[in-house]
C-alpha cells in the first residue's frame, strides 16, 4: 500500500509541482473550500504561502508581485464569492499590464451548468473571461501541466496581464502515477520572448527625433516593468532630451536628475514638438494625447506634436491620436536598437536639443520647485499634507531602497509631486484605474518579494479598503510602516449634512479616529502624531526597528481639495 501511494500523485501536488518547476515560489491566498489543502501542501512543499483576510488584498498582492518580479503573481481563492473578491484585483492587474494568475477553486460543473443550486454555484470561467487577458479551466489532472504553462505564457508574454485559471474541486483529488504526472508537467521555455523591433521602424523613429526642436521622452510604468534601466538612462543622457516620468516610472532616473521635466509638466506637454512614449499609454492620465494639455486649440483638438511610441502591443498605436513612428517590440530591445542607431548613424554628431528648449523648461521647473520649497517650509498647526509629506520626502531620501506605496486622493496627488524617488520600481500606486484598496496588498507583497522596507502613504479613506490586513502584516512580521493621513474624511473632514439630520455627511468619518490602535491590537507599533517632528521620529523608528508600524498622522481636516488634482472628473451640480 505504502509503495503504491509513493508512486502516485494527485491534482494538489501536480499544481504545486507545476508552479515550482516554473520558478514560482510564492502564493497569495485566503484558504477555504476547496483549496485549503492546496495552500497547506504548497507550504509543506517549500513555497511561501501568504494568507490574507480578504481575497481582493491577496489579489492586489499577486498583481504587484508580478510587476516587481516579471513572474506571474499567484492569487489562490475559494469559489464564487472568494473568486469574485479576487476578480477586482485580476481586472485591475490586466488594466495595468501586471502579470498575475488568479487560481480559483470551483464547484461541481455538472450541477453548476444545470443551475441545480450547488454550494457556491457560479460559472466562474465565463465571468472572468471578459475581465482578463485569458481564462482557462483544467478538468483532468494530466492537463494541469499544460494549464499552468498556458496561464504563465498568457500572463507574461507580449503585453502582460491577468489570467484566470479555473480549478474545479474534483480535480485536486484525481490521482495518476507519479511518473506520468511528472512527464505531464511543462517547464516553460522563454515565457516572455523578446520582440525585436523592425529596423525600418527604428530608422523612422530616429529620423523624426533628429528633426525635433523641442523633443520630450515620456516614461511610463511599462518602462519600469521592462527592467531596461541602464539603456533607458543612456537614451535620456546620450540624447540630452528632457523626460517626464508617469507616476510609477518615477525613480527610473532619480527625480532630482537635471533632465527631469516633472516639475514643468504642463509646459512640456503643451510645447514639445516630438514626444517619445516609452511604455506609457495616451489614456486619461495623459489627457488622451490631445486638448489644451497638449497645446490643442480646444478641449478636443489635437496639438501639433508628433509621436514616437515604444510599446509591445501593436494595437496600442493610434488608440487616441495618430502615432507617426510606432516602434513595436519589447522596451529593452527597442531602446537598445534606438541607442545603437543613434550611436552609429549620428555617432558623436548627435545634436542635443537646443538650449532655448532646455532652458525654457529649466525656468518653469525652477519656478515650480521654488513655489514647492516655500510650501514645504511652512509649519502650520494643525499639520497639513505639505508639512507631513516634507517629512516623508526626507525619509525616502535617506532610505532610497525603501518602497513607497501610495493611495488616496490628496494623499496620492501631493505625495506624487512632493516625494522624490531615486531608484526604479520603488513607487507603487493606484495606477491606470486610480483604484482605492491596493494599499496593504501592495505593501505586503512588496515586503515579501523584495525584503526591503515599505512605507505606505495612505489617505484615511483609502486605508479603510484594506485596513484589516494590518493583522496580516503583524502575523508575518513585515517591515511595513503605514502612515495614515488622517483628515477625518474623503477629500476633507468638514462636510456637513445639508438636511440638518443626525447622520454625518457622506464624505465624513469618525473625528479623531485612532488608526494606530488598530495596529496595536495585533502587536505592532501604533503611533499617534500631530507634528512633523513627531512624524519624523516615528518613521525613523519604524525603519530602524523593521517592526510593523502604523502612524496615525493628524492632518488639518480642511486641508484637502475635492478629488485631489482630478476635480474636473467629478461632476458637480450647478443647481445649488
Ligand atoms: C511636479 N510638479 C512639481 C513637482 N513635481 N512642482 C514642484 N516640485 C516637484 N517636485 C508640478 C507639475 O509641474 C505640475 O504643475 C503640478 O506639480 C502637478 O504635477 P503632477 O502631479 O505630476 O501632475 P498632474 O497635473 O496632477 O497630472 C495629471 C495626472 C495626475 C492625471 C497624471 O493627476 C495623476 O496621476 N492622477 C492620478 C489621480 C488618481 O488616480 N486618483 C485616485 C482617485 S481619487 P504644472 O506644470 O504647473 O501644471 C478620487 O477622488
Ligand atoms: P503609465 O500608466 O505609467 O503611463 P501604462 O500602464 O499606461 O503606463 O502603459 C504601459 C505600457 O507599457 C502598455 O501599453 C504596455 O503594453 C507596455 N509594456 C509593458 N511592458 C512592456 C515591455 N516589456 N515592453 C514594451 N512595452 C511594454
Ligand atoms: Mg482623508
Amino acid at each position: 500500500m505504502t509503495t503504491q501511494s509513493q508512486e502516485m500523485t494527485d491534482g494538489f501536488h501536480l499544481v504545486i509541482d507545476a508552479l515550482k518547476l516554473n520558478g514560482i515560489d510564492t502564493i497569495f491566498t485566503l484558504p477555504g473550500i476547496p483549496i485549503t489543502d492546496l495552500a497547506r501542501m504548497a507550504q509543506a512543499e517549500g513555497m511561501r504561502v501568504i494568507s490574507f483576510r480578504h481575497e481582493q488584498n491577496a489579489g492586489n498582492a499577486a498583481a504587484i508581485a508580478g510587476f516587481l518580479t516579471q513572474k506571474p503573481g499567484i492569487c489562490l481563492t475559494v469559489s464564487a464569492p472568494g473568486f469574485l473578491n479576487g476578480l477586482t484585483a485580476l481586472s485591475n492587474a490586466t488594466t495595468n499590464c501586471f502579470p498575475m494568475i488568479l487560481m480559483s477553486g470551483s464547484s461541481e460543473r455538472e450541477i453548476v451548468d444545470l443551475q441545480q443550486g450547488e454550494y457556491e454555484e457560479m460559472d466562474q470561467l465565463a465571468i472572468a473571461r471578459p475581465l482578463c487577458k485569458a481564462a482557462f479551466r483544467v478538468l483532468y489532472a494530466e492537463d494541469i501541466g499544460v494549464g499552468i504553462a498556458r496561464a504563465i505564457r498568457a500572463a507574461v508574454s507580449g503585453r502582460p496581464g491577468g489570467v484566470y485559471l479555473d480549478l474545479p474541486a474534483r480535480l485536486f483529488g484525481q490521482t495518476m502515477s507519479a511518473q506520468a504526472g511528472k512527464q505531464s508537467l511543462i517547464k516553460v521555455v522563454d515565457p516572455a520572448p523578446r520582440q525585436i523591433p523592425a529596423p525600418d521602424a527604428v530608422q523612422r523613429a530616429l529620423t523624426l527625433l533628429k528633426g525635433a526642436r523641442r523633443p520630450l521622452i515620456l516614461l511610463g510604468k511599462g518602462a519600469a516593468y521592462a527592467r531596461a534601466d541602464a539603456d533607458i538612462r543612456a537614451l535620456v543622457e546620450k540624447t540630452g532630451i528632457p523626460y517626464l516620468p508617469m507616476s510609477m516610472a518615477k525613480g527610473l532616473l532619480p527625480d532630482t536628475h537635471e533632465q527631469s521635466a516633472a516639475a514643468a509638466r504642463s509646459y512640456v506637454l503643451a510645447e514639445a514638438d516630438v514626444v517619445v512614449l516609452v511604455g506609457a499609454r495616451l489614456n486619461w492620465l495623459l489627457s488622451h494625447g490631445k486638448g489644451k494639455t497638449w497645446g490643442g486649440k480646444d478641449a478636443r483638438a489635437w496639438g501639433g506634436q508628433k509621436f514616437v511610441q515604444i510599446d509591445i502591443s501593436p494595437q496600442e498605436m493610434d488608440s487616441n491620436v495618430a502615432i507617426d513612428a510606432p516602434l513595436v517590440g519589447d522596451i529593452g530591445s527597442c531602446v537598445s536598437a534606438l541607442l545603437s542607431a543613434i550611436n552609429s548613424t549620428a555617432g558623436s554628431s548627435w545634436v542635443k536639443p537646443p538650449a532655448e528648449w532646455t532652458s525654457a523648461i529649466a525656468e518653469r521647473k525652477n519656478k515650480n520647485l521654488a513655489k514647492m520649497a516655500e510650501a514645504l517650509a511652512r509649519n502650520p498647526t494643525p499639520m497639513n499634507f505639505h508639512s507631513a509629506l516634507a517629512v516623508v520626502r526626507d525619509v525616502i531620501k535617506a532610505n532610497p531602497e525603501a518602497i513607497l506605496v501610495n493611495e488616496g486622493a490628496n494623499a496620492l496627488d501631493f505625495t506624487r509631486s512632493i516625494v522624490d524617488m531615486y531608484r526604479p520600481r520603488k513607487r507603487l500606486d493606484v495606477g491606470t484605474w486610480g483604484i482605492m484598496g491596493i494599499g496593504m496588498g501592495f505593501s505586503i507583497a512588496a515586503a515579501v518579494v523584495t525584503g526591503k522596507p515599505v512605507i505606505a502613504i495612505e489617505g484615511d479613506s483609502a486605508f479603510g479598503f484594506s485596513g484589516m490586513e494590518v493583522e496580516t502584516i503583524c502575523r508575518y512580521n513585515l517591515p511595513i510602516c503605514v502612515v495614515v493621513m488622517n483628515n477625518n474624511g474623503v477629500y476633507r473632514g468638514t462636510d456637513v449634512n445639508p438636511s440638518g439630520g443626525a447622520d454625518v455627511a457622506p464624505t465624513v468619518f469618525v473625528k479623531g479616529a485612532r488608526y494606530d490602535m488598530l495596529m496595536e491590537a495585533f502587536g505592532g507599533a501604533g503611533v499617534h502624531v500631530t507634528t512633523p517632528a513627531e512624524l519624523h521620529r516615528a518613521m525613523d523608528a519604524a525603519i530602524v526597528s523593521g517592526r510593523p508600524t502604523l502612524i496615525n498622522a493628524v492632518i488639518d481636516e480642511t486641508a484637502g481639495t475635492e478629488s485631489g488634482r482630478i476635480t474636473s472628473l467629478n461632476p458637480q451640480s450647478a443647481k445649488k
